[in-house]
């Protein structure tokens, strides 16, 4: 007589979302505003980059409990080699302590974690990390972790171009004959979908070179909250905003 709800459907109905309009299957964060919190409270950068590894695991279990397919997270652009030194070394360790203190958590809830980058030039402790996370969660079948480290939008759209003429090239195929698909399956974010849903923290309206071709439908959302602050209301906030989105274009 009664429909059995799953986990899934008890948290979203719970945390007041409609369970009939759509929630995002795929949801993409830029995660803005850890130096401006540091600074907001006289602490060094790298203070509010750890706060910002926090605010991510627990991102990660609530994404996870609403039945999120793939959480997308911009942790570091092409562009972020330019900061200083002692800076990019800090952060090139955040995914070794990631690695070392949630990999248990993140097998035990099913969570599979994926890259999309430049892996090439991470120094070899972030890389081992990086491919060990990877390697442990390969089985699990929940929400997709996918960290956007050393990435940039257009770089990813030339190498996608480049290796799809080459591949024409190679089958003898006429160039005029390329396709939208022929580019996108050679994304770095294949198989995970577009992302339904671009969130960005701490009050920058723009894109920053952060998934271009991906981006093209999505609904945009930005919060003036700096990402060490960024708490589950303000992830909820975001998806009523897209459930109500979503009904008055349904209504249409
Ligand atoms: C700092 C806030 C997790 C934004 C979040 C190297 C900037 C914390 C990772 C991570 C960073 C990446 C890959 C992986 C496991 C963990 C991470 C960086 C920065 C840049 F396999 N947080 N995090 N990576 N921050």
């Amino acid at each position: 007589m009664f429909k059995k709800l799953f986990k899934q459907d008890e948290n979203i109905i719970n945390s007041g979302l409609s369970n009939e309009l759509p929630l995002p299957k795929h949801i993409a964060i830029i995660m803005d505003g850890n130096g401006r919190w540091a600074k907001k409270r006289f602490l060094p950068r790298v203070a509010g980059h750890r706060a910002g590894m926090d605010v991510v695991k627990k991102m990660t279990r609530y994404a996870n409990s609403l039945g999120i397919k793939v959480l997308t997270l911009y942790a570091f652009s092409t562009e972020n080699w330019k900061r200083p030194n002692d800076e990019v070394d800090f952060l090139m360790k955040l995914p070794v302590e990631f690695f070392d203190t949630f990999i248990p958590e993140l097998v035990e809830e099913n969570v599979r974690v994926n890259v999309m980058g430049y892996r090439d030039s991470l120094p070899k402790h972030t890389l081992d990390s990086v491919e060990r996370a990877i390697e442990q969660t390969k089985h699990c079948t929940g929400l997709v972790l996918n960290f956007a480290l050393n990435y940039g939008g257009r770089a990813e759209i030339l190498t996608a171009m480049k290796e799809a003429t080459a591949e024409f090239i190679k089958d003898g195929k006429e160039i005029d004959k390329l396709t939208e698909d022929d580019i996108e399956k050679h994304l770095m974010s294949y198989g995970l979908g577009d992302p339904d849903l671009l969130i960005r923290t701490s009050g920058e309206i723009r894109l920053s070179n952060f998934m271009l071709w991906q981006l093209a439908y999505s609904e945009f959302y930005f919060i003036d909250v700096h990402w060490p602050d960024f708490s589950e209301e303000n992830l909820l906030e975001a998806l009523l905003e897209y459930q109500n989105r979503s009904r008055r274009f349904g209504g249409l």
